[in-house]
Protein backbone atom coordinates (compact mmCIF):
# COMPACT_ATOMS: atom_id res chain seq x y z
CA UNK A 1 0.00 0.00 0.00
CA UNK A 2 1.34 3.61 -0.93
CA UNK A 3 1.52 5.57 1.99
CA UNK A 4 0.87 9.34 2.24
CA UNK A 5 3.88 9.96 5.19
CA UNK A 6 6.43 7.69 5.81
CA UNK A 7 8.31 8.87 9.65
CA UNK A 8 11.67 7.75 10.14
CA UNK A 9 13.54 8.29 13.62
CA UNK A 10 13.20 6.65 17.37
CA UNK A 11 10.17 6.36 19.28
CA UNK A 12 10.90 6.52 23.12
CA UNK A 13 8.69 5.26 26.16
CA UNK A 14 7.81 7.87 27.96
CA UNK A 15 7.66 8.19 31.57
CA UNK A 16 5.76 11.26 32.31
CA UNK A 17 5.18 13.56 35.88
CA UNK A 18 1.93 13.74 35.97
CA UNK A 19 1.68 15.17 39.51
CA UNK A 20 -0.60 13.10 40.66
CA UNK A 21 0.03 10.69 43.38
CA UNK A 22 0.28 11.32 47.20
CA UNK A 23 3.31 13.16 47.09
CA UNK A 24 2.75 14.75 43.38
CA UNK A 25 5.57 12.26 41.89
CA UNK A 26 3.55 9.61 39.91
CA UNK A 27 5.53 9.47 36.67
CA UNK A 28 1.94 8.27 33.82
CA UNK A 29 3.45 5.88 31.43
CA UNK A 30 2.75 6.61 27.89
CA UNK A 31 4.77 6.83 24.19
CA UNK A 32 7.36 9.62 22.48
CA UNK A 33 9.68 9.85 19.79
CA UNK A 34 9.32 13.17 17.96
CA UNK A 35 8.69 11.44 14.31
CA UNK A 36 6.95 8.47 15.88
CA UNK A 37 4.71 11.83 17.40
CA UNK A 38 4.45 12.80 14.04
CA UNK A 39 3.13 9.96 12.48
CA UNK A 40 0.63 9.47 14.54
CA UNK A 41 -0.72 12.91 14.80
CA UNK A 42 -0.77 12.63 11.08
CA UNK A 43 -2.55 9.86 11.03
CA UNK A 44 -5.13 11.16 13.27
CA UNK A 45 -6.08 13.80 10.48
CA UNK A 46 -7.09 11.11 8.53
CA UNK A 47 -4.34 10.29 6.01
CA UNK A 48 -1.79 7.08 5.58
CA UNK A 49 1.02 6.93 7.81
CA UNK A 50 4.29 4.54 8.61
CA UNK A 51 6.79 4.23 10.65
CA UNK A 52 10.28 3.44 10.09
CA UNK A 53 12.92 2.73 12.94
CA UNK A 54 14.50 -0.48 14.76
CA UNK A 55 12.64 -1.59 18.48
CA UNK A 56 14.53 -4.08 20.69
CA UNK A 57 12.53 -7.75 20.96
CA UNK A 58 11.36 -6.06 24.56
CA UNK A 59 7.97 -5.19 26.34
CA UNK A 60 8.64 -1.90 25.34
CA UNK A 61 9.29 -2.41 21.53
CA UNK A 62 5.29 -4.99 21.77
CA UNK A 63 4.23 -2.18 23.35
CA UNK A 64 4.94 0.42 19.98
CA UNK A 65 3.91 -2.38 17.71
CA UNK A 66 0.89 -2.51 19.36
CA UNK A 67 0.53 1.45 19.56
CA UNK A 68 1.19 2.14 15.81
CA UNK A 69 -1.54 -0.59 14.81
CA UNK A 70 -4.25 0.82 16.88
CA UNK A 71 -3.65 4.35 15.55
CA UNK A 72 -3.20 2.87 11.92
CA UNK A 73 0.20 3.65 11.52
CA UNK A 74 2.27 1.02 9.25
CA UNK A 75 5.03 -0.87 10.43
CA UNK A 76 5.90 -3.23 7.96
CA UNK A 77 9.51 -2.45 7.31
CA UNK A 78 9.54 -1.79 11.48
CA UNK A 79 13.03 -3.83 12.28
CA UNK A 80 12.98 -6.08 15.80
CA UNK A 81 16.92 -7.00 17.26
CA UNK A 82 17.49 -9.26 20.12
CA UNK A 83 20.75 -7.39 20.67
CA UNK A 84 19.68 -4.08 22.10
CA UNK A 85 16.87 -2.18 23.91
CA UNK A 86 13.71 0.11 22.75
CA UNK A 87 14.58 3.70 23.98
CA UNK A 88 12.99 5.44 27.16
CA UNK A 89 12.36 8.65 28.70
CA UNK A 90 10.89 10.88 31.56
CA UNK A 91 9.69 14.03 31.91
CA UNK A 92 9.65 16.68 34.50
CA UNK A 93 8.00 19.79 35.00
CA UNK A 94 9.84 22.91 36.62
CA UNK A 95 9.34 25.96 36.50
CA UNK A 96 10.75 26.70 32.88
CA UNK A 97 8.45 23.89 31.38
CA UNK A 98 9.27 20.49 30.45
CA UNK A 99 12.76 18.74 30.74
CA UNK A 100 13.79 15.41 29.42
CA UNK A 101 15.88 12.93 30.28
CA UNK A 102 17.39 9.80 28.11
CA UNK A 103 17.87 6.25 28.41
CA UNK A 104 18.37 5.48 24.86
CA UNK A 105 22.52 5.14 24.19
CA UNK A 106 22.48 2.14 22.29
CA UNK A 107 18.88 1.27 21.47
CA UNK A 108 18.04 -0.85 18.60
CA UNK A 109 17.13 2.80 16.93
CA UNK A 110 20.21 4.47 17.27
CA UNK A 111 22.18 1.22 15.51
CA UNK A 112 19.93 1.17 12.34
CA UNK A 113 22.14 1.79 9.19
CA UNK A 114 22.05 2.91 6.14
CA UNK A 115 21.99 -0.76 4.72
CA UNK A 116 18.73 -0.96 7.08
CA UNK A 117 16.61 1.87 4.79
CA UNK A 118 14.15 0.47 3.32
CA UNK A 119 14.23 2.75 0.22
CA UNK A 120 10.97 1.00 -2.27
CA UNK A 121 9.24 1.80 0.86
CA UNK A 122 10.16 5.42 1.32
CA UNK A 123 10.04 5.80 -2.80
CA UNK A 124 6.26 4.83 -2.91
CA UNK A 125 5.47 7.55 -0.27
CA UNK A 126 4.29 11.24 -0.84
CA UNK A 127 6.29 12.65 1.92
CA UNK A 128 9.44 11.43 4.02
CA UNK A 129 9.59 12.97 7.23
CA UNK A 130 12.88 13.06 9.46
CA UNK A 131 14.29 15.58 12.30
CA UNK A 132 17.47 16.60 13.99
CA UNK A 133 16.83 14.15 16.55
CA UNK A 134 16.65 11.59 13.99
CA UNK A 135 20.14 12.41 13.37
CA UNK A 136 21.72 13.22 16.42
CA UNK A 137 21.24 9.60 18.10
CA UNK A 138 24.06 8.41 16.15
CA UNK A 139 26.60 8.44 13.36
CA UNK A 140 25.03 5.59 11.63
CA UNK A 141 21.65 6.99 12.31
CA UNK A 142 22.61 9.93 10.89
CA UNK A 143 23.54 8.28 7.69
CA UNK A 144 20.96 6.28 7.23
CA UNK A 145 18.69 9.75 7.50
CA UNK A 146 20.71 10.91 4.22
CA UNK A 147 20.17 8.35 2.46
CA UNK A 148 16.48 8.15 3.52
CA UNK A 149 16.53 11.26 2.02
CA UNK A 150 18.45 10.79 -0.72
CA UNK A 151 16.20 8.05 -1.76
CA UNK A 152 13.03 9.80 -1.65
CA UNK A 153 14.62 13.24 -3.60
CA UNK A 154 15.96 10.42 -6.73
CA UNK A 155 11.99 9.15 -6.25
CA UNK A 156 10.09 12.41 -6.16
CA UNK A 157 9.20 12.11 -2.75
CA UNK A 158 8.94 15.04 -1.22
CA UNK A 159 11.15 15.58 2.47
CA UNK A 160 9.83 17.27 5.52
CA UNK A 161 12.64 18.21 8.27
CA UNK A 162 12.10 19.59 11.71
CA UNK A 163 15.25 20.61 13.28
CA UNK A 164 14.21 19.71 16.93
CA UNK A 165 17.40 19.99 18.98
CA UNK A 166 18.65 18.27 21.61
CA UNK A 167 21.88 19.57 22.83
CA UNK A 168 21.67 16.53 25.03
CA UNK A 169 22.39 14.15 22.24
CA UNK A 170 24.93 15.86 20.08
CA UNK A 171 27.27 19.23 20.39
CA UNK A 172 25.99 22.18 19.11
CA UNK A 173 28.32 22.51 16.28
CA UNK A 174 27.70 19.02 14.91
CA UNK A 175 24.00 20.09 15.35
CA UNK A 176 24.22 23.12 12.97
CA UNK A 177 26.64 21.80 10.62
CA UNK A 178 24.18 18.52 10.32
CA UNK A 179 21.14 20.63 10.45
CA UNK A 180 22.49 23.00 7.48
CA UNK A 181 23.58 20.93 5.61
CA UNK A 182 20.01 18.90 5.66
CA UNK A 183 18.18 22.14 5.23
CA UNK A 184 18.56 22.40 1.38
CA UNK A 185 17.68 19.02 0.60
CA UNK A 186 14.17 19.50 2.33
CA UNK A 187 10.93 20.84 0.93
CA UNK A 188 9.27 21.82 3.99
CA UNK A 189 11.27 22.41 7.30
CA UNK A 190 9.81 23.02 10.74
CA UNK A 191 12.19 24.56 12.95
CA UNK A 192 10.89 26.30 16.23
CA UNK A 193 11.55 29.37 17.52
CA UNK A 194 13.72 28.22 20.04
CA UNK A 195 15.99 25.77 18.05
CA UNK A 196 16.40 28.37 15.21
CA UNK A 197 17.50 30.63 17.84
CA UNK A 198 20.66 28.79 18.81
CA UNK A 199 21.03 27.30 15.73
CA UNK A 200 21.46 30.18 13.65
CA UNK A 201 22.55 33.15 16.33
CA UNK A 202 19.49 34.90 15.24
CA UNK A 203 16.30 36.01 17.24
CA UNK A 204 14.32 37.91 14.63
CA UNK A 205 11.24 35.26 12.94
CA UNK A 206 11.87 37.46 10.06
CA UNK A 207 15.55 37.12 9.75
CA UNK A 208 15.18 32.91 10.79
CA UNK A 209 12.70 32.67 7.65
CA UNK A 210 15.08 34.73 5.23
CA UNK A 211 18.34 32.47 6.74
CA UNK A 212 16.32 29.31 5.93
CA UNK A 213 14.86 30.13 2.67
CA UNK A 214 18.13 31.34 1.60
CA UNK A 215 19.85 27.81 2.58
CA UNK A 216 17.34 26.44 0.51
CA UNK A 217 14.28 25.15 2.03
CA UNK A 218 11.39 25.98 -0.44
CA UNK A 219 8.87 26.40 2.54
CA UNK A 220 9.67 27.20 6.23
CA UNK A 221 7.04 27.10 8.98
CA UNK A 222 8.35 28.73 12.38
CA UNK A 223 7.12 27.48 15.26
CA UNK A 224 6.88 29.96 18.02
CA UNK A 225 4.93 28.16 20.83
CA UNK A 226 2.28 30.13 22.28
CA UNK A 227 2.71 32.62 19.37
CA UNK A 228 2.04 30.72 16.77
CA UNK A 229 3.89 29.97 13.68
CA UNK A 230 5.31 32.05 10.94
CA UNK A 231 4.59 30.45 7.24
CA UNK A 232 7.15 31.76 4.96
CA UNK A 233 7.86 30.58 1.08
CA UNK A 234 9.70 33.06 -1.32
CA UNK A 235 7.78 36.15 -1.80
CA UNK A 236 4.93 35.34 0.86
CA UNK A 237 4.59 35.07 4.32
CA UNK A 238 2.48 35.18 7.02
CA UNK A 239 2.08 35.45 10.75
CA UNK A 240 -0.49 33.17 12.44
CA UNK A 241 -1.64 33.86 15.85
CA UNK A 242 -1.81 30.84 18.36
CA UNK A 243 -4.52 29.54 20.61
CA UNK A 244 -4.86 30.46 24.41
CA UNK A 245 -5.82 27.20 25.71
CA UNK A 246 -5.20 25.79 29.31
CA UNK A 247 -1.97 24.00 28.77
CA UNK A 248 -0.55 21.64 31.44
CA UNK A 249 2.11 19.83 28.70
CA UNK A 250 3.86 20.82 25.78
CA UNK A 251 5.91 17.74 25.09
CA UNK A 252 5.17 16.54 21.81
CA UNK A 253 3.07 20.22 20.56
CA UNK A 254 5.67 20.66 17.67
CA UNK A 255 5.35 16.75 16.35
CA UNK A 256 1.46 17.35 16.76
CA UNK A 257 2.11 20.45 14.37
CA UNK A 258 4.52 18.85 12.05
CA UNK A 259 2.03 16.12 11.19
CA UNK A 260 -1.38 17.42 11.11
CA UNK A 261 0.29 20.36 8.70
CA UNK A 262 1.69 17.41 6.65
CA UNK A 263 -2.00 16.09 6.63
CA UNK A 264 -3.63 18.88 5.68
CA UNK A 265 -0.59 19.47 2.96
CA UNK A 266 -1.40 16.21 1.56
CA UNK A 267 -4.98 16.59 1.66
CA UNK A 268 -4.10 19.72 -0.87
CA UNK A 269 -4.75 22.48 1.25
CA UNK A 270 -3.00 25.69 1.12
CA UNK A 271 0.45 26.34 3.51
CA UNK A 272 -1.50 29.18 5.47
CA UNK A 273 -4.82 26.90 5.78
CA UNK A 274 -2.77 23.80 7.05
CA UNK A 275 -0.70 25.88 9.18
CA UNK A 276 -3.72 27.48 10.75
CA UNK A 277 -5.09 24.04 11.04
CA UNK A 278 -1.77 22.66 12.72
CA UNK A 279 -1.97 25.42 15.19
CA UNK A 280 -4.84 24.61 16.68
CA UNK A 281 -4.10 20.68 16.70
CA UNK A 282 -0.82 21.79 18.33
CA UNK A 283 -2.47 24.26 20.80
CA UNK A 284 -5.02 21.15 22.15
CA UNK A 285 -2.12 19.17 22.74
CA UNK A 286 -0.83 20.87 25.19
CA UNK A 287 -3.81 20.51 27.61
CA UNK A 288 -3.17 16.88 28.59
CA UNK A 289 -0.07 15.12 29.51
CA UNK A 290 2.43 13.04 27.34
CA UNK A 291 3.38 13.31 23.89
CA UNK A 292 1.21 10.94 22.15
CA UNK A 293 -2.12 10.42 24.17
CA UNK A 294 -3.44 14.38 23.94
CA UNK A 295 -3.11 14.43 19.87
CA UNK A 296 -6.45 15.55 19.13
CA UNK A 297 -8.40 13.24 16.46
CA UNK A 298 -9.45 15.51 13.11
CA UNK A 299 -13.18 15.92 14.80
CA UNK A 300 -11.55 17.45 17.69
CA UNK A 301 -9.89 19.98 15.93
CA UNK A 302 -12.45 21.23 13.52
CA UNK A 303 -14.52 21.02 16.82
CA UNK A 304 -12.18 23.65 18.24
CA UNK A 305 -11.43 25.66 15.00
CA UNK A 306 -15.33 25.90 14.56
CA UNK A 307 -15.92 27.78 18.10
CA UNK A 308 -15.53 31.28 18.91
CA UNK A 309 -12.28 31.95 20.10
O1 LIG B 1 8.90 16.57 20.75
C1 LIG B 1 8.70 15.64 21.83
C2 LIG B 1 9.82 14.67 21.76
O2 LIG B 1 11.00 15.39 21.92
C3 LIG B 1 9.72 13.63 22.82
O3 LIG B 1 8.63 12.78 22.57
C4 LIG B 1 10.96 12.82 23.04
O4 LIG B 1 11.70 12.35 20.84
C5 LIG B 1 11.95 12.80 21.92
C6 LIG B 1 13.27 13.37 22.15
O5 LIG B 1 14.23 12.80 21.67
O6 LIG B 1 13.37 14.42 22.77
Amino acid sequence: MALDLIALGEPLVEFNQSGEGTDGTFYRLGFGGDTSNTAIAAARQGVRAGYFTGLGQDAFGDMFMQLWAAEGVDTSHVVRRAEAHTGMYFVTHGPDGHVFSYMRAGSVASLVKPQDIPAKYIAGAKYLHISGISQAISDTACDSVLAAIDTARAAGVKVAYDTNLRLKLWPLARARAITHATIPLCDVIFPSLEDATVLTGLSDPDDIASFYLDLGASLCLLKMGKDGVLVAERGNRQKIAGYKVASVDATGAGDTFDGSFLAMLIEGRSPIEAARYANAAAALSTCGYGAVAPIPRRSEVEAFLNAPH
